[in-house]
């Protein structure tokens, strides 16, 4: 496999600062040794300019930091277009705002290739808040609603040339959803596994389905990586920490099937916020859970140590 490394150090889309500092984060972690150490041939893209600032207004007065995200979405739109010709891209971001850039751009290159565009978001939210339906204002709550074309982005950004169908978006992980997020999800027909049915039922039909409907397609897998997918006591460093997430069982099994089927062609690792991580622990473990996902094999202790003679 050969991958590439794109920094994306977004940090307007979120509530408080930090996430800008994730892509360091993420490669003082080892992230780039842990992708290259199995075999893949890395390329390192570096740091993803923004364009310039445009004036843009709106008739929401919550929403924050508009001219930003919107530049930002546009360079990582045509980033990932680019990256995506035979590659597969890693963005490290940043805040989950540049996933409406990363999506947009894979959408066109989806098209381009006449494959169908499979998503699987890993969140505690769904981020299907429209310009309109947004309260927080805070603009990573918007993401995958931009990339599925969802009305209510009027004056934003030219239209999309291609969009994600909200029938291959995949949410899994869900916990905190808002009532506008509800209704829209339900209408567009989005799969939606929250941690209630994960508990339940567990995570490997729901995982193993999607990945299945996909080989058949012969679809495109983006895979987008909240940290807040994972729960709070495991991954502290995250401004919207909502209890009850994955645990770390059930990372590595959705990762260890992602890398079973292997059909991810672009992966997103947003969200993590340094400043909230002071031993390093959440970066690390968002390596580990890379590693898992590009093919590492999962090691197995004898449950009882193995008596070992010598004489
Ligand atoms: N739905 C809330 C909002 O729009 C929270 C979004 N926060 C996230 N999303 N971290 O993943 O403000
Ligand atoms: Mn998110
Ligand atoms: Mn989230
Ligand atoms: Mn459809």
């Amino acid at each position: 496999m050969h991958c590439t490394i794109i920094d994306a150090p977004v940090r307007d889309g979120a509530g408080r600062a930090g996430c800008d500092m994730g892509p360091g984060a993420l490669r003082a972690a080892g992230l780039i040794d842990a992708i290259s150490g199995l075999g893949h041939r890395v390329a390192d893209a570096g740091r993803i300019e923004r364009r310039p600032l445009r004036a843009i207004s709106h008739g929401n007065t919550a929403l924050k930091a508009l001219p930003e995200i919107a530049a930002w979405t546009e360079a990582l739109s045509e980033a990932a277009y680019a990256a995506s010709d035979g590659a597969m891209p890693i963005f490290l971001g940043g805040d989950h705002s540049i996933s409406a850039g990363t999506l947009a751009g894979l959408a066109r290159r989806a098209q381009t290739a006449g494959r169908p565009l499979f998503v699987l978001w890993l969140d505690a939210h769904p981020d299907f808040h429209t310009l309109e339906t947004t309260t927080s204002g805070n603009l990573h709550g918007i993401p995958l609603a931009y990339a599925a074309g969802r009305p209510g982005f009027a004056g934003y950004l030219p239209d999309l040339p291609a969009t994600v169908d909200p029938e291959r978006i995949c949410l899994f992980g869900i916990r905190s959803v808002d009532p506008a997020e509800r209704d829209a999800l339900n209408a567009a027909r989005v799969t939606v596994h929250d941690m209630r049915a994960i508990r339940r039922h567990g995570a490997a039909t729901p995982i193993g389905d999607f990945l299945a409907r996909i080989a058949r397609e012969d679809g495109l897998l983006h895979v987008s990586l909240d940290v807040d997918f994972l729960d709070p006591g495991i991954a502290p460093a995250v401004g919207t920490a909502v209890p009850g997430g994955a645990t770390l069982d059930e990372a590595r099994l959705v990762m260890a099937l992602l890398s079973q089927a292997g059909l991810v062609t672009s992966l997103d690792l947003v969200e993590l916020n340094p400043v909230l991580d002071g031993d390093g622990r959440t970066a690390r473990l968002i390596v580990d859970l890379v590693a898992d996902l590009m093919g590492r094999r999962i090691e197995r202790r004898p449950a009882t140590a193995r008596p070992t003679r010598s004489f």
